[in-house]
């Protein structure tokens, strides 16, 4: 099956399918389990400008709403990383008689909280209303809308042209991404920089974290298909640079053309992908028959586990989740619940396998045998935090990149 490219029209093939899927962060109360939302999880390459995205999206106004499950404050590691990202911002582009940044998806005001206690004009654009209340109550100027060349124009009209326009786990998200980058056309100043973080394709083929894969991941970049999509839209793709988050990100800053000079890590990641193969379809065969043997090591695994008379639970609900359990079919049977920190998807299901999230508290009271843990990309922070159940004899089971038990 294929699509048009929505980066250049060009024809997108696809390379793995997922299956009947539902929203990654669509943690339903069990009374809405009837008026559950479906579609195909496949995603596929574009032959022109290597652009992998999802062959079938969900509308964003069912993804970004008042109830949007996901705070991007509820890691420690993460608070730190976008108060950093905050104070790198302020020393190095935010330095002129006025600046002026703009956040595009600023959720609950991870970054911005610390530009705004610092006093520095900012803006945030944030569709999903109580993530956007969260960041308000920080503080920061949020805009409740989403973000695209009318909202662009309108900000520019207002507020004049920005020095930094910033994203994090956003512009992925965002399947009219012409509309957006024609709005970063509009509202950039001539030596403004475009700066977004994204998971990054090369660690989700290269670590199986097909996990990545959902409805929320429209686009999943590369350096060579955001060159190609920098390049098409007026700007210049000048630095990248790799960070932890997510299991694996890529920070990509683009400028106006011949603003910057391109670091030499764009070529090296870019050398580095070719040699990979990271835009042959060779590459996404293998990585589609990885995902089909972790499938069936984690369900045998579990399925042993249950045989044996011996309990595991699920450790930290992301969205992640979703993809996991709709996918290799793990369903209560296997799994009887899920503890999460997040007080707004406790009490509900993980959409699709209907898995109960409970609080952390239901961990901790009676330990399981194993903890399989979907938030993998927190590891080391959760295993520090609940040393006392290894202490007490649990086992950690991790499936990226392979099935492995941590004792
Ligand atoms: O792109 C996205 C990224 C930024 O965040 C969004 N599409 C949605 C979301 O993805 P995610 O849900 O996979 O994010 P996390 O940060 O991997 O989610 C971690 C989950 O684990 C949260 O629900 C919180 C929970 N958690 C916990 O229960 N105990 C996390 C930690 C650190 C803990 O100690
Ligand atoms: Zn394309």
């Amino acid at each position: 099956m294929y699509i048009n490219c929505r980066v250049c029209g060009g024809n997108v093939q696809e390379f793995v399918d997922l299956g009947r899927q539902t929203m990654a962060n669509g943690f339903l109360r069990p009374e809405d389990v009837e008026r559950e939302y479906f579609f195909r999880l496949a995603v596929g390459m574009c032959e022109l400008c290597t652009m992998v995205q999802l062959l079938e999206e969900v509308p964003q106004h069912l993804r970004y709403h008042d109830a949007y499950r996901y705070h991007a404050s509820g890691s420690e590691s993460h608070r730190k990383h976008f108060a950093q990202n905050a104070r790198r911002f302020m020393e190095s582009e935010l330095t002129g008689p006025d600046p002026f940044i703009v956040e595009i998806g600023c959720n609950d005001g991870v970054m911005l909280s610390t530009i705004a206690q610092a006093g520095v004009r900012h803006l945030g654009v944030e569709p999903a209303g109580n993530v956007a209340e969260l960041a308000k109550a920080k503080g920061v100027q949020v805009l409740s809308e989403f973000f695209d060349l009318a909202t662009a124009t309108e900000i520019r009209a207002e507020h004049g042209r920005a020095d930094v326009i910033f994203g994090a786990n956003t512009i992925c998200h965002i399947a009219d991404i012409e509309s957006l980058l024609l709005g970063v056309d509009v509202l950039l100043g001539p030596d403004g920089v475009f700066v977004f973080e994204e998971p990054y394709l090369g660690t989700i083929v290269g670590r199986t974290a097909f996990d990545q894969i959902y409805d929320e991941h429209i686009f999943y970049f590369t350096v060579r298909s955001v060159q190609a999509m920098a390049d098409r839209f007026g700007l210049e793709l000048v630095d990248v640079e790799r960070i932890p988050l997510h299991g694996g990100e890529i920070r990509y800053t683009l400028a106006r053309p011949s603003k910057r000079t391109p670091t030499p890590a764009v070529g090296d990641l870019l050398a580095a992908e070719r040699t990979r193969g990271l835009a042959e379809p060779e590459t996404f065969e293998r990585f589609g028959h990885d995902v089909e043997r972790v499938r069936g090591d984690l369900v045998t695994l579990l399925r042993e586990i249950r045989a044996e008379g011996r309990r595991v639970v699920g450790y930290g609900a992301p969205g992640k989740c979703t993809t996991v359990t709709n996918y290799c079919e793990i369903g209560p049977d296997l799994v009887p619940f899920i503890c999460d920190s997040t007080p707004s998807k406790q009490g509900h299901l993980v959409s699709g396998s209907h898995i109960p999230v409970r609080p952390p508290e239901a961990f901790a009271h009676d330990y399981p045998d194993f903890a399989l843990l979907f938030a993998w990309n927190h590891a080391e922070e959760i295993m520090t935090k609940e040393k006392a159940f290894r202490d007490a004899g649990g086992k950690w089971i991790l499936y990226v990149p392979d099935v492995h038990i941590i004792g």
